[in-house]
C-alpha cells in the first residue's frame, strides 16, 4: 500500500494506540493536519504550543501513557523547548511532532526554519529529524518505545514538509530492537537486595524516601506492602506525593525545603534510608554534605546515571522499582524484622510536637484553609495540578493525596503557567473525573490564554487561584533573606472573573473566609470550566523552609 508520510505518521500514532494529540497547526505540518482531519484520533487546539506540550504532560502523567503533542516549524516548535525540558526533568513519556521546513531549505533560513533538532538535544530523552520517508514508521516505533521504556522521557520528531508528502510503500516497523538502548534493562541483582534486607534487620532507625519513580513504575501496591510489613515510615518528595496514603500512620508527608519537619527530622537521624525511585534533588538534601549524615544509603533506581551523582549508595540497585519491590517482599523474613518501637515513639514526639499548622482565627481567606477545604470537599479524589510557588507548597503540604498519579506539578523545572494546561490534559483523559488547578496569580497568567481552549472542548475544570498579588513565593525569598525588598514581584490583580466570564467560563471571587466552601461546592456542581479568585493575604508565607543549600539547623517556621 503507497501512502505519504502524513499518512504513515498517522497510521503509526494509531498503532501506538494514540487517542488525542494537543496542538497547533502551520504551514509546515499543514500535511500531517490533513489526513489528521478524518483519521479519528481526537485532536485539542491550545492556544500556545506551551499549552499543547504542558496538556500532553498532563494527560501522560495522569494516565501513563505516552502524551503527543504536535506543532509547525520555527516559533511553533521552539515554544515547546519548556515543557521538553519540563518532562525531560520529570520523567513523563511524551512524543512531540513538529513540521520542518522542506529538506532541500533546511539550512538556508528559510520561512519558518529553526533547527529544532539542534535546540532539542539537551531537551530530550532522544530525537529524530527524518529525512527518508522510508524510515518514519520504523521512527515512530523507536520514538515511542524510548518514550517510555526505562526511564520516560520526552522524544521529538522533526518531520521535513516534502517527506510528509513523499510518497512510499507503507511497511509496518520491526519490533524495536536497540542494542545499546536495551542494556538499560538489565536483571536486577538479588545479592544487593539480600544486603539490603540485611541493612533492614540491622537498622534501628529506618526511613523510606519516595520520588516519583514509584509513581512511574506503578510500584504503589508493592511500596504499601513493603512499609506495612517492615513498619518503617514513608517520606515522599514532591513527585512522589499519591504514592503512599498521606494519612496512613506511616506517612512523615513531603520532606525537604518546605517538608514536614518531623519528616526532615526522621532523615536527619535515620541510620538506614531506602531511597526508591528518588534522586536527590537539592530542595530534598539542601547542604549534601550534612545530610542524612548518620545513614546507610541504599538507592534503588532504573537510571543508572541517578546512582552516586549526588550521595554515595552504599547499597546501589539498579533496576524498576515495582520488579525490585517485588524481590524485596518474595525476600523478607518476618521472623527477623524489628518493630522498631523506640523509632516510632520517637517520631510520634516530633509529629506532636512539630506539626504542619498555621493560624487560622482570623476572618480572612487562608491559603492553606482554602487547600484544606478543597480536600475535604473532593473527598482526596480529585486530581490536582499547580502553577509553581507559595500556592505549588501548601497544595503539597495540605492537601492529603491517596493515590498515584493525582498530583501533577512542575517538580524538577519548577515551571510557572504548567498547572492548567496540564489540567486541561488531565481531564481529557478523565473526563468524569474532578480536575482542580491549584494556582498563582502570577503562574495561572503564564498560560491563562487556555481558559479559552479550555472552554471550546468544555471542559468543567476548577481553578483555585491562591491570588496574593505577588509573585509569592520570590517575594518570600525577598522577605527573609534580602531584607523585605520586593523588588519587581508586586504584580496587582486584574479581575479574574471578568477574564473568566469573558472567556465564557464562570467567575467567582472570594474574600472572606466564610466563603470559601460555598464558592468550592459552587464549582464542583458547574459544569463548566470555574475560575475562583480567592483573595489570600498578600504577605503570607510557606513554612516550614529551610534555606536553598541549607541545612536543618537553619530551618525556619
Ligand atoms: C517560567 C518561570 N519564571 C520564573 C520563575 C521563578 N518563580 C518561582 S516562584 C515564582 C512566583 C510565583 O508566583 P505565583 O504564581 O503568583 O505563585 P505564589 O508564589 O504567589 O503562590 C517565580 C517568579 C519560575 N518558576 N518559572
Amino acid at each position: 500500500m503507497k501512502l505519504t508520510g502524513a499518512q504513515i505518521l498517522i497510521e503509526s500514532l494509531k498503532a501506538e494506540g494514540v487517542e488525542v494529540i494537543f496542538g497547533i497547526p502551520g504551514g509546515a505540518i499543514m500535511p500531517v493536519y490533513d489526513v489528521l482531519f478524518d483519521s479519528g484520533i481526537a485532536h485539542i487546539l491550545t492556544r500556545h504550543e506551551q499549552g499543547a506540550i504542558h496538556a500532553a504532560e498532563g494527560y501522560a502523567r495522569t494516565t501513563g501513557k505516552v502524551g503527543v503533542c504536535m506543532a509547525t516549524s520555527g516559533p511553533g516548535a521552539t515554544n515547546l523547548v519548556t515543557g521538553l525540558v519540563d518532562a525531560l526533568m520529570d520523567s513523563t513519556p511524551i512524543v512531540a511532532i513538529t513540521g520542518q521546513v522542506p529538506t532541500h531549505l533546511i539550512g538556508t533560513d528559510g520561512f519558518q526554519e529553526a533547527d529544532i533538532y539542534g535546540i532539542s538535544i539537551p531537551a530530550t530523552k532522544y530525537n529524530y529529524l527524518v529525512r527518508d520517508v522510508n524510515k518514519l514508521a520504523q521512527i515512530v516505533a523507536e520514538a515511542f518505545y524510548i518514550a517510555r521504556t526505562g526511564r520516560p522521557g520526552p522524544v521529538l520528531i522533526d518531520l521535513p514538509k516534502d517527506i510528509q508528502n513523499a510518497v512510499t510503500e507503507y511497511v509496518k516497523p520491526k519490533p524495536v530492537s536497540l542494542p545499546c538502548y536495551n542494556q538499560y534493562f538489565q536483571e536486577i541483582n538479588e545479592a544487593q537486595v539480600d544486603k539490603a534486607i540485611q541493612a533492614i534487620e540491622e537498622a534501628e532507625r529506618p526511613v523510606i524516601y519516595v520520588g516519583g519513580g514509584v509513581i512511574i513504575s506503578g510500584a504503589h501496591q508493592e511500596l504499601y506492602e513493603f512499609a506495612k510489613r517492615t513498619r518503617i515510615p514513608v517520606t515522599t518528595t514532591l513527585m512522589g506525593l499519591g504514592s503512599f496514603p498521606g494519612t496512613d500512620e506511616l506517612s512523615l508527608g513531603m520532606l525537604g525545603m518546605h517538608g514536614t519537619k518531623y519528616a526532615n527530622y526522621a532523615m536527619g537521624e535515620a541510620d538506614l534510608i531506602l531511597a526508591l525511585g528518588a534522586r536527590f534533588d537539592d530542595r530534598v538534601t539542601g547542604k549534601v554534605s550534612e545530610f542524612a549524615r548518620n545513614a546507610k544509603i541504599v538507592h534503588v533506581d532504573i537510571d543508572a546515571a541517578e546512582i552516586n551523582k549526588i550521595v554515595y549508595a552504599h547499597i546501589p540497585i539498579r533496576g524498576d522499582v515495582k520488579k525490585v519491590l517485588q524481590v524485596f517482599l518474595k525476600k523478607l523474613d518476618k521472623a527477623k524484622l524489628k518493630t522498631y518501637d523506640k523509632w516510632h515513639k520517637q517520631i510520634q514526639e516530633w509529629k506532636t510536637q512539630y506539626p504542619l499548622t498555621y493560624e487560622n482565627s482570623e476572618d480572612r481567606v487562608i491559603p492553606q484553609y482554602v487547600v484544606e477545604q478543597i480536600y475535604e470537599a473532593t473527598k482526596g479524589e480529585a486530581i490536582i495540578t499547580v502553577g509553581v510557588g507559595q500556592h505549588q507548597m501548601w497544595a503539597a503540604q495540605y492537601y492529603r493525596f491517596q493515590a498515584p498519579r493525582s498530583w501533577v506539578s512542575s517538580s524538577g523545572l519548577g515551571t510557572m503557567g504548567f498547572g492548567f494546561p496540564a489540567a486541561i490534559g488531565a481531564q481529557v483523559a478523565y473526563p468524569h473525573r474532578t480536575v482542580f488547578t491549584i494556582d498563582g496569580d502570577g503562574s495561572f497568567q503564564m498560560t491563562i490564554q487556555e481558559l479559552a481552549t479550555a472552554v471550546q472542548y468544555h471542559l468543567p475544570i476548577k481553578i483555585a487561584i491562591l491570588n496574593n498579588g505577588y509573585l509569592g513565593m520570590v517575594r518570600q525569598w525577598q522577605q527573609l533573606f534580602f531584607k523585605g525588598r520586593y523588588s519587581h514581584t508586586f504584580l496587582g490583580s486584574p479581575d479574574f472573573v471578568k477574564i473568566a466570564e469573558g472567556y465564557g467560563a464562570v467567575g467567582i471571587l472570594i474574600t472572606k473566609k466564610a466563603e470559601v466552601r460555598p464558592a468550592i461546592e459552587k464549582a464542583l456542581e458547574t459544569d463548566n470550566t470555574v475560575v475562583m479568585d480567592f483573595r489570600i493575604p498578600q504577605e503570607d508565607n510557606v513554612y516550614p523552609m529551610i534555606p536553598a543549600g541549607g541545612t536543618l539547623k537553619q530551618m525556619i517556621g
